[in-house]
């Protein structure tokens, strides 16, 4: 079995490539849910749905979220009637929130309708939201303590960050199959997903980050950073703020307890030669996912690497 972690757009990027080479029922995806929010009455699971979509191919190459030719009629509606519309929902994308809504509003767990979601959308590969309960990302910023969402998009993160907390982790407990998965994966990937508030989240479940830590699987990560960079969002500020360098040396630093392998772009193939250390293997190719075979090239990679990994060690 290979089990990534995600989050965000980027990181769905590499599911969809490792899903052209892994068979489905070989893959299983971990989905951060600390980005979701409750928006005109429905739940809404952005990372989870741009996994869904992904893998589905409904994904909108354009945006890298919501379905591919969707149109925002409804929302057009909801602000004429003085509606909240910073957040948009697609038409096509509101079908996936009311059946999740209908679900969970039925007794569902969220991992139940998300398999149930999945199945519908045709995807064999199993899709894990990381928790059943309700976990918040939330952010200490000069305008206020604000949602992921309200950070991300309607500040379009150009507020300062102070602070990141994951309400409600401590108590949280990791959804059926997430530390199984774990123990019993031949690798893990980290997606190019930023380690602050997209994979943050999941390593903040509690008993996650110690299965990583105990695992016997190679973990690698590929990195969301090139060139001190994040190649979109800002991976790079939170990682500042978190006191990491925004460098492959800070992707590496997040992830220190369990990492094995990191992934980082040609661009810091010179930093990638001077980190390698015992614990820790630092590769480079090309990490930026254009085309679909850039996604299928970068799995291979990372796959690749992890093998050479469990060769290397035993
Ligand atoms: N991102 C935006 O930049 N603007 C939006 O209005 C927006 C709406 C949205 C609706 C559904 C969905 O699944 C994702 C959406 N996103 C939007 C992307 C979302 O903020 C990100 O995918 C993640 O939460 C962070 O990576």
């Amino acid at each position: 079995m290979i089990v990534v972690f995600t989050g965000g757009t980027g990181g769905t990027k590499l599911v969809q490539g490792l899903q052209h080479i892994v068979p489905p029922e070989e893959l299983t995806v971990i989905v951060n849910t600390g980005d979701d929010i409750e928006w005109w009455g429905l739940h809404v699971s952005p990372d989870v749905d741009s996994v869904l979509y992904g893998l589905a191919g409904l994904l909108s190459k354009e945006r890298g979220w919501g379905v591919e030719d969707d149109s925002f009629r409804c929302l057009e509606r909801m602000k004429q009637l003085g509606q909240a519309s910073w957040f948009s929902l697609g038409d096509l994308d509101l079908a996936t929130h009311l059946t999740r809504t209908m679900l969970l509003r039925a007794g569902k767990r969220l991992s139940e309708a998300t398999a149930e979601l999945a199945a519908k959308f045709g995807i064999r590969a199993r899709v894990l939201p990381m928790s059943d309960d309700r976990v918040s990302t939330m952010l200490d910023t000069a305008k206020g303590t604000l949602t992921f969402q309200e950070y991300f998009v309607r500040e379009r993160h150009q507020v300062e960050a102070r602070a990141v907390r994951f309400e409600g982790a401590e108590n949280a407990r990791p959804a059926p199959g997430v530390i199984e998965s774990i123990e019993t994966a031949e690798a893990i990937v980290f997606a190019p997903s930023n380690p602050v508030t997209s994979i943050g989240p999941i390593l903040a479940v509690p008993g996650v980050r110690q299965a990583l830590r105990e695992t016997k699987a190679t973990v690698a990560a590929v990195s969301p950073i090139i060139g001190g960079e994040a190649v979109s969002g800002p991976a790079g500020v939170l990682m500042t703020m978190m006191g990491w360098p925004s460098t492959i040396a800070g992707v590496a630093k997040a992830y220190e307890d369990f990492l094995d392998v990191l992934v980082a772009d040609r661009a810091d193939e010179a930093q990638a030669l001077t980190m390698s250390t015992t614990g820790l293997r630092v590769l480079s190719t090309n990490t930026i996912m254009r085309s679909i075979d850039d996604k299928r090239e970068l799995a291979a990679f990372v796959l690749g690497a992890c093998t050479a990994q469990q060769n290397v060690v035993g």
